[in-house]
């Protein structure tokens, strides 16, 4: 049976940087092992990536956080941490969503729950085996977070768990708007 979001041709159309791709599009359009999902607390859906995620994926990864939920994660996910769930009728196998730090003028420990969010999804794909995972910009969206400093802490924190890890082989960044993309390729040469 078709998938309700067909892979594009995002490999070709990526950026590469070594392990790190860059791709400019829509995460749940692209067919790595995981797509990280930019979920909140409650891990019952909401707006933009996350949003998305739910509705190309369907109901299956809903019926995946609501099981999280009845079990250990009782009171939802705490900022930074991450889970892993089916990606339902995604091209990606899994999704791991991963709640970003909202922003509060960076006082608030800002950067290392951003960071957090980068290792603990890497350590889950780590963990599951996974060879490729794509992140969209954790937290630069509602959640307000300067982009320029979100990417630099997405760039560093990838680049410092790959150098440790085999595994995930291939990490994509997938951004939504050209500035955001000039972020990255900025970071990444
Ligand atoms: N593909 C790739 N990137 C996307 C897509 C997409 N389909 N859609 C949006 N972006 P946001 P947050 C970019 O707001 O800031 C939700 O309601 C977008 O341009 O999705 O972490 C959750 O339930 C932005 O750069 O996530 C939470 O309540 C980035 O993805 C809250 O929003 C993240 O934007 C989380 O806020």
């Amino acid at each position: 049976m078709p998938t309700a979001s067909t892979p594009t041709t995002w490999r070709t159309e990526a950026k590469s940087f070594g392990r790190l791709l860059l791709y400019r599009g829509d995460i749940t359009r692209i067919d790595t092992d995981a797509v990280v999902n930019a979920a909140n607390s409650s891990l019952l859906g909401g707006g933009g990536v996350d949003g998305a995620i739910h509705r190309a994926g369907g109901p299956e990864i809903l019926e995946a956080c609501r099981r999280l939920r009845a079990g250990y994660y009782g009171k939802g996910l705490r900022t930074g941490e991450a889970v892993i769930t089916t990606g339902g009728r995604l091209p990606a196998r899994h999704v791991v969503h991963t709640v970003g730090p909202v922003w509060n003028g960076g006082h608030k420990q800002e950067p290392e729950l951003l960071a957090n969010c980068y290792r603990n999804s890497l350590r889950l794909a780590t963990e599951n085996q996974l060879r490729s995972i794509a992140f969209p910009g954790i937290s630069t969206g509602v959640y307000g977070y300067p982009k320029a400093e979100a990417t630099a802490i997405a760039v560093r924190e990838v680049r410092a768990f790959l150098e440790q890890h085999d595994l995930p082989q291939e990490v994509v960044f997938v951004t939504f708007d050209e500035a955001s993309f000039q972020l990255y390729e900025r970071e990444l040469e």
